[in-house]
């Protein structure tokens, strides 16, 4: 699998930032985000959001497309992220 390579190729301190982040979105903690559960977490930390941008970021995660994010899927974007290599096939952008 090729998220348990690059779960592999983190610190435990990111892959516990990594876990800790996915626990806080998943709110009905059944190991899968969904939109809402984001924007909800994004509401509850006063981050302004569309729910355009939310249901892209979403999609671009959810590699499996069947419309939420697994802990594999996350790690995957995340872990990507902190390895420095794009995941899927879409770079994140880097919009300030
Ligand atoms: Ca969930
Ligand atoms: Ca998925």
């Amino acid at each position: 699998m090729a998220s348990k390579s690059l779960a592999s190729k983190l610190t435990p301190d990111q892959l516990k930032e990594i876990t800790t982040a996915f626990n806080e979105f998943d709110k009905d903690g059944n190991g899968s985000i969904t939109s809402e559960e984001m924007k909800e977490c994004l509401r509850r930390q006063h981050v302004p959001h569309q729910t355009a941008d939310v249901e892209q970021v979403i999609s671009s995660m959810d590699t499996d497309r069947d419309g939420t994010v697994s802990f594999d899927e996350y790690m995957n974007c995340m872990g990507a992220l902190f390895t420095g290599k794009p995941a899927a096939s879409k770079p994140a952008s880097k919009k300030k």
